[in-house]
């Protein structure tokens, strides 16, 4: 079968932002201006279709990122009346009328037969035209703003092709905006920003844009700007092509030209002229017409900026309120016009597992079918679903792939395309495209894909490590028995949920982002698995580490009659700066140890490394050297060299300097001018560092490092502090070493 969408017209663009910016209301618009809904869902009213978990629509917040699909022809197209008057036929229960119904050959109802297309009567004819031409397939996931849930950003912006990021227009840039940013730097994903809420009370288009260009990128360039703002705020002048546009209609679907008022003529002209100084920097036969005084044609504006975002180097900004409709539809058509197609990306760079060396596959059906999982999640009526982004050949339903990491063939049984939390069934997946995996057995987020008969891998995905834990206790016998299995299934979700036995205590501790993300997993379990459980109070995940370095010898050796036990070796042990994890170096040199012996020993200090030898936390930042030993013809075993490693790293450690890390977190707190001696003389108390003070309008903005001990209840100290309206935000920034006093005081809360 051919392909159904040609690739070129592709979009996979990811919706990021700080929390409460709008991504989730701009998705909903996006998801009725297209036709996949007939109603616009609201996050107030708990109605949406992309927050679709229980939790999600109660809370008013994103956990999970929601994938759909939408087809888009860009307003300058021409589809400037009525967007979808056939929907109001469809019935309203299938959320994707167009998708079941029709089939792959008319996925946008509204072109089709008696479509008020301006052109009238020839509709069907112009329409089917328009839509070969101009119609693009744009797979979009809505990604949770809240750091906890950083997880499902990060994971996403590997796999995606181009982002919209999106700012609340009163605070413009926010600590998360410049984290999910950052992410976006790392994996290359050329964005265009959408400054929302423009009707909010100071509201204010210049401010936010200064702040993306001061604390995210130089390179952000205004395509528009608004007309009025907070209450006045009416519509937008799209500066290339110096037209104003107002949304009219109930729900704003109606893109109408309007004048360019008056007041703004000047202004606008001054902007555009930026704006194409900027593009004409891009492209040196551009900048040579542009200096020569030639007008630059707007075809030739569009294609410079297209290529400049797509190589990063320019970052278009726009504008609108999703909450009173305005701005969307224009906002679609620059994903359309800027974001990269699969094609216009490098192709994906792998390694053959055999030898190491690396190949890059292009986006192209021919090509051997390789994808990665990104995402794992559990289908209460399918099970597992495994999202995969399919970067090159063409997965077919029966057929058999090879999970590389894992080195597992598994049969394609059922492929489906997502829409938040519906599934679309299909028979294959091209090149280029996100789809979803029923029923895989063992693959986990990051696992490459291949065809069997062409294995690569992928880059795997780095994530976060947990900062916080919990005890957990389950309140029955019968819920006992579920607990394990059901915070297994999370873990295999959330790679950044761990679940771990604590050995003092015999007690189960999960680990994870933050209070909100471990309140969320009890919750979920409580919901979804029918276990109930008691928690303890939130306890920082600490670690342990050395400071210097110390040779050790462990000896492991029993012979009381019949065959005994001898294992012995002697290790080095240096600390290496953080973030640098567990390095084993082997020095053994003539045979003082046999080979078949180094890896228990190495397995026996891993071991060990799981439970510090201050207060029992993992060890991290270390490098262990295996330099010498001795062995036993007869008695030597895997096992006693396994106690002797471990034995000699506990050891050597001991002289090594050893000490307790916490994490500190980047928090950033919102106070009124009034409260900031208040605000700031309690930071200092919690050991914070201030990193920095600005303002924002009238409240005071303070950055500071603080370990997260400290932390925990801020949320209502805060809020007491500076009667109720300050407001803070944190994330973990790094791992310190803990002071001595302090040290004390946690050895001997373990003990107790
Ligand atoms: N005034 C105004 N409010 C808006 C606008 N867009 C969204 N909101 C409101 O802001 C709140 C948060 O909106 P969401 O769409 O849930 O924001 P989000 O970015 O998806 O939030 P998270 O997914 O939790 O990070 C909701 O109450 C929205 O109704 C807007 O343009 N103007
Ligand atoms: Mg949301």
């Amino acid at each position: 079968m051919p392909r159904s969408y040609p690739i070129e017209k592709t979009r996979n663009i990811g919706i990021i932002a700080h929390i409460d910016a709008g991504k989730t209301t701009v998705s909903e618009r996006v998801l009725f201006y297209t036709g996949v809904s007939h109603k616009i869902g609201e996050v107030h009213e708990g109605d949406t279709v992309m927050d679709w978990m229980e939790q999600e629509r109660e809370r008013g917040i994103t956990i999970t990122s929601a994938a759909t699909t939408a087809f888009w022809i860009p307003t300058y197209a021409g589809r400037l009346t009525s967007p979808h008057p056939s929907l109001e036929k469809e019935g309203k229960t299938s959320p994707h009328p167009s998708l079941e119904k029709e089939g792959k050959t008319s996925p946008h109802p509204s072109l089709d037969g008696s479509t008020a297309l301006t052109t009238g009567k020839e509709g069907k004819t112009d329409g089917d035209q328009r839509r070969k031409e101009y119609e693009h397939r744009i797979n979009l996931i809505d990604t949770p703003g809240h750091i906890d849930f950083t997880v499902e950003v990060k994971r996403s912006l590997r796999v995606l092709d181009g982002a919209v990021v999106v700012f609340d227009g009163v605070a413009g840039v926010e600590p998360q905006s410049e984290t999910n940013w950052h992410y976006a730097d790392e994996y290359k994903v050329p964005r265009v920003c959408f400054i929302n809420k423009l009707d909010r009370m100071g509201a204010s288009f210049d401010k936010s844009f200064s702040s993306i260009l001061e604390r995210l990128t130089p390179n952000a360039v205004a395509i528009q700007l608004p007309i009025g703002l907070e209450s006045e705020f009416q519509g937008v002048v799209d500066l290339l092509q110096e037209k104003a546009f107002e949304f009219q209609g109930e729900h704003g679907e109606r893109v109408v030209e309007i004048p360019i008022p008056e007041a703004m003529q000047a202004e606008v002209v001054q902007k555009r002229h930026e704006l194409v100084e900027k593009i004409a920097e891009q492209d040196d036969q551009l900048l040579e017409h542009y200096l020569g005084g030639e007008a630059i044609a707007l075809p030739d504006l569009r294609r410079v900026l297209r290529k400049a975002v797509i190589a990063n180097t320019l970052v278009p900004v726009m504008c609108g309120s999703a909450l009173k409709n305005k701005g969307v539809q224009l906002m679609l058509d620059a994903v359309v016009e800027y974001l990269p197609s699969p094609l216009d990306v490098p192709p994906i760079k792998a390694t053959d597992p055999k030898t190491g060396a690396e190949i890059a596959r292009p986006a192209d059906d021919n090509q051997p079918f390789t994808a990665l999982a990104f995402k794992v999640a559990t289908d209460p009526y399918v099970g597992a679903l495994t999202y995969f982004r399919n970067y090159a050949g063409i997965l077919k339903r029966g057929s058999y792939i090879v999970n590389v990491n894992k080195d597992q063939q598994e049969r394609v049984s059922r492929i489906v395309r997502m829409h938040a939390n519906q599934r679309e069934e299909v028979d294959e997946i091209y090149a280029g495209e996100i789809a979803a995996l029923v029923g895989l057995k063992n693959t986990t987020t990051g696992d490459t894909l291949c065809d069997p008969a062409a294995p690569l891998l992928l880059e795997r995905i780095t994530f976060p490590e947990p900062v916080i834990g919990i005890r957990i206790e389950p309140k029955t016998k019968v819920d006992l028995e579920k607990m394990s299995a059901a915070l297994h299934r999370l873990m295999d979700e959330d790679p950044t949920f761990r679940v771990a036995g604590d050995p003092e205590t015999g007690e189960t501790i999960i680990s994870g982002m933050g209070e909100l993300h471990l309140e969320i997993i009890v919750d979920r379990m409580k919901r979804e698995f029918g276990v109930e459980a008691n928690v303890g109070r939130p306890q920082v995940a600490y670690k342990e580490t050395i400071n210097g370095q110390a040779e050790a010898e462990g000896k492991y050796i029993r012979q009381t009659g019949g065959r005994g036990q001898y294992g012995h070796a002697w290790l080095r042990v240096k600390s290496l700066p953080r973030r640098s994890g567990f390095v084993f170096v082997n020095a053994i040199k003539g045979g003082s140890i046999p080979n078949e012996f180094i890896p228990p020993v190495e397995k026996g200090v891993r071991e060990a490394l799981t439970n510090g030898i201050l207060a029992h936390y993992p060890m991290v930042d270390l490098e262990v050297t295996l330099f010498d030993g001795s062995y036993h013809e007869v008695d030597s075993s895997e096992a006693a060299f396994k106690i002797a490693g471990s034995m000699a790293f506990k050891e050597a450690c001991q002289h090594a300097n050893p000490s307790i890390l916490e994490p500190i977190m980047n928090v950033q707190v919102l106070a009124p001018q009034d409260f900031l001696g208040e605000v700031t003389g309690d930071l200092n108390s919690k050991r914070g560092q201030i990193q920095g003070m600005s303002d924002r309008g009238t409240v005071k903005v303070i950055d500071a490092h603080v370990p997260l001990a400290e932390m925990f209840g801020y949320a209502t100290q805060i809020r007491s502090m500076t009667q109720g309206r300050g407001s803070f935000t944190m994330e973990f920034d790094h791992y310190e070493v803990v002071p001595k006093s302090i040290e004390t005081q946690i050895i001997d809360g373990r003990k107790k």
